[in-house]
């Protein structure tokens, strides 16, 4: 049976942000696809979370960001999630022929995190990350929740994103990234078939 390549390219420029994104769902170790990550978005600890996030998930990813960094990091953290999730989902094209559930858990250390997602078109997110720091690093905590809100609602899946414990607020949120990536893996999984994963017969 061939495969097409799930792969996109997106280009995203407003008066805020200009992002270029390449992304490739399958580049897992083993497979035909190398898999190469480049990140730069200008904030260190987001590229350390998006690296973590394509790594574990499989992919390889380009995701070069400019922002508006002099103003903070919000419009830089939300405007990448949405290009991420919009690269994601053009890489999925039509639902079909995937497992469509995923679930993760990822430790980091003390750090505990459950990510649950369905591919399903209908976007939702609830998160509950209970990090206390303002920032980590130059991120702005604040901006966890709505990276994956804002991914949530580009690529339209429905996420659930739990940290179930830990102490220490870099463990949290980077096995919270980690989780993730777990389960999109999973989801996206190609299960040989080629159906749609619904009883409405559309996703
Ligand atoms: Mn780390």
């Amino acid at each position: 049976m061939t495969t097409t390549a799930r792969t996109a390219t997106i280009s995203r420029k407003t008066n805020e942000t200009e992002i270029e994104v390449y992304i490739d769902l399958d580049s897992q170790p083993g497979s035909a696809s190398q898999q190469v990550i480049n990140v730069s978005t200008g904030i260190g600890f987001l590229d350390h979370m998006y690296h973590a996030l394509a790594k574990h998930g499989g992919m390889s990813l380009t995701l070069l960001a400019k922002g508006d960094l002099h103003i903070d990091d919000h419009h830089t953290a939300e405007d990448t999630a949405i290009a991420l999730g919009t690269a994601f989902k053009q890489a999925l094209g039509e639902v079909r022929g995937i497992r469509r559930y995923g679930t993760g858990f990822a430790p980091l250390d003390e750090a505990l995190s459950r990510a649950v997602i369905d591919i399903c078109s209908r976007p939702y997110c609830m998160t509950d990350l209970g990090i206390k720091r303002e920032k980590i690093g130059d991120l702005s905590t604040e901006m966890l929740p709505h990276i994956f809100y804002s991914f949530a609602m580009a690529s339209g899946c429905t996420l659930h994103i739990d940290v179930l414990r830990g102490q220490n607020d870099h463990h949290r949120a980077e096995s919270a990234f980690k989780a993730l990536a777990l389960a999109i893996r999973q989801a996206t999984e190609r299960t040989g078939g080629n159906d749609v994963p619904s009883t409405k017969g559309v996703l």
